[in-house]
């Protein structure tokens, strides 16, 4: 019996997808999965006439794989990936490839490259965004380790890539744990922007009295704007068009409004504190969803503290698509982008990666969560300057910001002036405010720093280090 092309371990909601991806664009394939009650399934189902087979036991999963072996695991990231990459690793040989398409943390990812890299064996760290319907129907990827690893896997990961007008949306990030640190930024982006699009449905719900439906058509509206079109915009108004089957109203009302934050999110604002990177926008992103799980707290407190007397302001009309509004909501996407590129470039110098960017705008324009029209821009923006300091200054960018500063902040100061909370959007504001301060008031920081703790100072008009002794 001829050998397969690829191997995949765990037939989770991605596993599965991604396999059968795999299969449609040529490579036959044998899948494990540690319950192995889910593989026999997977092949009674969807997996049924299919140059699919399935193996009981690690041992005979890699017996069946063509050399050098691609196996691409979709496991649980964590100590469930150790433990694979522990338990396959006595049956692997010189050449083979270890594909980590889970959300790894990029350090594990670091560790594992360097570990497995030294035994002989190739180790991919890659990211994959798309959910399941991306991972069947081609999903973006990040792939990152060794160039000669990338090149072994890059005719099948170039298959089974969304494809854009430019190209499969994979490429080769870069060394050790990039591909899934890109990933995790992309998650961060991802986060900043969902919750950008809910702040404003609270304020056309709240203050201009939308419904659900209403909603969708103010969404619909944004998505066919060059601006605002975009995956996560296009699921907004299907969310909000849902209706609950028990009384015909809208689902979402019905929702409970907590989310859960996972590993990424945090991950990505943990590595802009280290890097010093500023990400407001999606710091506040995550912080609205720790805010969101305490439920019980915020009804208590909701009937104690009363909000701001009300003043009225300009939303703008629902056939119009809510100019004003959608001009903070799209600067506050693009804030988010700008963030999660600035990230990308502070990472790139202190670990080395070298990244193209222009390469990862064009890698999430298809098959990922934040894939969206704007992509083409920042693809463009860091094509014509790949010194770029700052998407908010390149030439495209800085126009949408001056001629759209204004509605944002008249959004964030009405809704403040109703006691509407809108972290994303007053973030974002605060964010493009300051990057636009030739000065800001930290010189009185510094020299509270100076009085108290003689930790110096700069002067603006002399080189060197001062100190005063502020208190004689
Ligand atoms: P699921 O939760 O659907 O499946 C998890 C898989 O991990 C199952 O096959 C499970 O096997 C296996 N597994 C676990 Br849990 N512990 C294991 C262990 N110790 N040894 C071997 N296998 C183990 O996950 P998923 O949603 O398909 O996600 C897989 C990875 O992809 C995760 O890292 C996730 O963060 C990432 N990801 C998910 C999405 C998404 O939209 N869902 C998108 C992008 C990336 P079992 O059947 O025996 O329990």
């Amino acid at each position: 019996m001829s050998k397969a092309h690829f191997g995949l371990i765990g037939l989770g909601v991605m596993g599965e997808n991604l396999v059968l991806n795999a299969e449609r664009n040529g490579f036959s394939s044998v899948v494990y999965n540690r319950t192995y009650s889910k593989t026999q399934a997977f092949l009674e189902g969807r997996g049924a006439g299919k140059s699919i087979t399935g193996a009981s036991d690690l041992k005979d999963f890699v017996s069946k794989l063509e050399r050098p072996r691609r196996i691409l695991m979709m496991v649980k990231a964590g100590s469930a990936t150790d433990a694979v990459i522990d338990q396959i690793s006595k049956y692997l040989e010189k050449g083979d490839l270890l594909i980590d398409g889970g959300n790894s943390e990029f350090r594990d990812t670091e560790r594992r490259v360097a570990q497995l890299e030294s035994k002989s064996f190739g180790y991919i760290g890659m990211g994959v965004s798309g959910g399941a319907k991306g991972a069947f129907e081609g999903p973006s990827m990040m792939p990152g380790g060794t160039k000669a690893s990338y090149d072994a896997i890059e005719s099948l990961v170039s298959k089974m890539a969304a494809q854009v007008e430019d190209g499969p949306c994979v490429a080769y990030i870069g060394p050790g744990g990039s591909g899934h640190f890109v990933k995790t930024v992309h998650n961060g982006i991802e986060y900043g922007i969902e919750q950008i699009l809910s702040e404003a449905y609270d304020v056309m719900k709240r203050i201009g009295g939308l419904n659900g439906n209403q909603i969708a058509d103010v969404m619909s509206h944004w998505n066919r704007t060059e601006e605002l079109s975009s995956y996560l915009v296009e699921i907004t108004e299907v969310c909000l068009r849902a209706r609950d089957p028990e009384d015909d109203s809208d689902l979402v009302e019905k929702i409970m409004d907590k989310a859960g934050q996972k590993g990424t999110g945090l991950w990505t604002v943990i590595s802009a504190l280290e890097l010093g990177a500023s990400v407001p926008t999606i710091y506040a992103s995550l912080n609205a969803r720790v805010m969101s799980s305490l439920k019980v707290q915020r009804v208590k407190a909701e009937s104690i503290i009363k909000a701001p007397a009300l003043s009225s302001f300009d939303l703008g009309c629902a056939q119009d698509g809510m100019a004003p509004l959608m001009d903070a909501v799209v600067l506050a996407t693009i804030a988010s982008y700008a963030q999660g590129m600035e990230l990308l470039r502070s990472a790139s110098d202190e670990y080395k990666y070298n990244l193209n960017l222009p390469s990862i705008a064009q890698i999430w324009k298809g098959g990922c969560i934040i894939r969206s029209q704007l992509l083409k821009r920042i693809q463009n923006a860091y094509e014509a300057d790949p010194h770029l300091q700052n998407l908010l200054i390149d030439s495209w960018f800085a126009e949408q910001v001056n001629s759209r500063l204004h509605n944002l902040a008249n959004i964030v100061s009405g809704a403040a002036q109703r006691g509407i909370p809108l972290p994303c959007l007053s973030s974002s504001l605060d964010y493009i405010n300051s990057y636009r301060s030739g000065r800001l008031p930290q010189n009185l920081v510094q020299a509270m720093r100076d009085c108290f703790g003689s930790h110096t100072y700069e002067r603006i008009d002399q080189e060197g280090s001062f100190h005063t002794e502020w208190l004689e």
